[in-house]
């Protein structure tokens, strides 16, 4: 039995792919791990709108009852959303065992990708991609590499993102980058973005301006040989980028709470967030739902300019 016969695409989006209309994914980790109940159903249906509102059709993906779907319903959104939702978080390699047990789980940008791309879908929005982690006090150096790394290497997708989290390596998630081959996009800025701050000192090859400038690279982008995956890095809005030494203290706590608490593997992430977003009394929440939004409303235009060709 194929794979793609285990994935659910809802009508909507079934409808929009076939006749070549924009469609945007949207992952749900962010939703079920990345932000607290209430909010998180807020944000999901503001995200939906955006796309809607630049003319893509919007599909967010999870697992649901052993089926990835691509689309979900208001009530599949709830389900996602729902404080006791007890969705596990899916990495690339987590699929398999999810859909044969008939589990609920959110995807990652990892997954997520893949999903999307089984399913005919190039353009995904999201808030930050995973990467290298930072070592733990006291260590030189970690394993803990996030797989949308290696999905961005092998999977033929835009991902426009703020950057990964500032809770990384960024100078190893860079090279990394570089290693395997996927182009770092600057939108109308020279350095890779913060995610909470607007700029890190790192700076990139690449910057583009327009929407249409972005969907001409990822056009040539896919007819360059043996490429795959593409970044557009898009910094916070201004008027919600985080106080840098705020910024850095609470990173410190963060960082401090995950080796005391013995935090490790998929947990790291979403306790690292929320600790941001306990300690910060909600200013990295608001931050994240800003980056979030403009990252999305971008990627549907984007989409919106290659569906036009
Ligand atoms: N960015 C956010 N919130 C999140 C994530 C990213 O602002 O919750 C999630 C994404 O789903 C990303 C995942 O793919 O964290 C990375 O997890 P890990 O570091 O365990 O690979
Ligand atoms: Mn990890």
């Amino acid at each position: 039995m194929p794979f793609v016969t285990a994935i659910a695409i809802a009508d909507e989006v079934r409808t929009a792919l076939e006749s070549g209309q924009a469609v945007v994914a949207l992952e749900s980790t962010i939703l079920s791990h990345g932000l607290p109940p209430g909010r998180n159903r807020e944000v999901a249906d503001r995200l939906e709108a955006v796309v809607r509102q630049a003319g893509a059709v919007p599909a967010t993906i999870a697992v649901l009852d052993g089926k990835a779907r691509i689309g979900l319903s208001d009530q599949q959104l709830e389900r996602v959303c729902a404080a006791d939702s007890g969705l596990v978080k899916l990495s690339m390699r987590d699929l398999g065992p999810a859909m044969a047990l008939g589990q609920d789980g959110a995807t990652t940008v990892a997954s997520t990708a893949a999903l999307a791309h089984a399913a005919g879908i190039g353009v995904f929005g999201t808030g930050g991609l995973g990467g290298v982690h930072l070592p733990l006090p006291g260590k030189h150096t970690t394993w803990d590499v996030s797989a949308d790394l290696d999905a961005l290497a092998e999977i033929p997708i835009l991902v426009v993102s703020s950057g990964v989290k500032s809770i990384l390596d960024v100078a190893a998630t860079l090279e990394l980058l570089e290693t395997r081959s996927v182009p770092v996009i600057g939108y109308r800025t020279g350095h890779f973005p913060g995610f909470y701050l607007r700029e890190s000192e790192f700076e990139l090859a690449w910057r583009v301006d327009s929407a249409k400038q972005a969907a001409d690279v990822v056009d040539a982008h896919r007819q360059a040989p043996g490429s795959a995956g593409i970044l557009l890095a898009n910094p916070i809005p201004h008027a919600y980028e985080m106080d840098r030494e705020f910024h850095d203290r609470l990173l410190a706590d963060g960082m401090k709470l995950v080796e005391e608490q013995g935090v490790q593997g998929r947990d790291v992430t979403p306790v690292l967030l929320d600790h941001f977003h306990t300690a910060s009394g909600g200013v990295s929440l608001d931050a994240n739902e800003a980056l979030v939004v403009a990252n999305v409303t971008l990627a549907a235009e984007v989409a919106a300019d290659l569906a036009a060709r």
